[in-house]
C-alpha cells in the first residue's frame, strides 16, 4: 500500500487480542500510534469506535475503525504488502481462522479468577512483549 497511512491502535498492555494485532503490524513493518485504554474508564474514542462490544483492540485507519482482532488481522494482512500473516491456500486459511477463533474463545483474561492462571498469563504476555520489543529494536521498527 502506497502513501502515508494514519493508523491508531486502541489497546491494553496484557491483552492477547491486542498483542496479536501488534505482532501483525510489526510483521508488516508498519508504524502506528498506540493508545492504552483504561478498561474502568473507557475513552469516548473507544466507545464511538466500537459501540457494539466496547472492547479493544480497535484499529483506526485514516479515521475509520476496524474492530475484533481476527477481523483486524485479516485487514492488516490484505492492506499491507510484505510477509503474509495468514496462509494463502484457502483451506489452510480456514483452518488457521478456526484455531485462532478457538484460542480466542478460550482466553478470557478478565475471567481468569484463579490467581495462578492470572500470574501465568501475565508472565506469558510480558515475556511476549519483551521478545517483541527486543526484535523490534534490532530491526528498528515501532513494535
Ligand atoms: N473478540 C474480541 C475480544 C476482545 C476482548 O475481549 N478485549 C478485552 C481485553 S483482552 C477488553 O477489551 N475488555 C474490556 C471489557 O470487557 O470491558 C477480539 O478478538 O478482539
Amino acid at each position: 500500500m502506497a502513501g502515508k497511512e494514519d493508523l491508531k491502535l486502541l489497546g491494553l498492555p496484557l491483552s492477547p487480542f491486542v498483542i496479536s494485532v501488534r505482532m501483525a503490524l510489526n510483521m508488516k513493518g508498519v508504524s502506528y500510534e498506540y493508545v492504552d485504554e483504561d478498561p474502568s474508564n473507557k475513552s469516548e474514542l473507544l466507545l464511538k469506535s466500537n459501540p457494539v462490544h466496547k472492547k479493544v483492540p480497535v484499529l483506526i485507519h485514516n479515521g475509520k475503525p476496524i474492530c475484533e482482532s481476527l477481523v483486524i488481522l485479516q485487514y492488516v494482512d490484505e492492506l499491507f504488502a510484505g510477509r503474509s500473516i495468514l496462509p494463502t491456500d484457502p483451506y489452510e486459511r480456514a483452518t488457521a481462522r478456526f484455531w485462532a477463533a478457538y484460542a480466542g474463545d478460550k482466553v478470557q483474561y478478565k475471567h481468569a479468577s484463579c490467581p495462578h492462571a492470572r500470574a501465568l498469563l501475565t508472565s506469558l504476555f510480558s515475556t511476549i512483549n519483551r521478545i517483541h520489543a527486543r526484535s523490534c529494536s534490532r530491526r528498528g521498527t515501532a513494535w
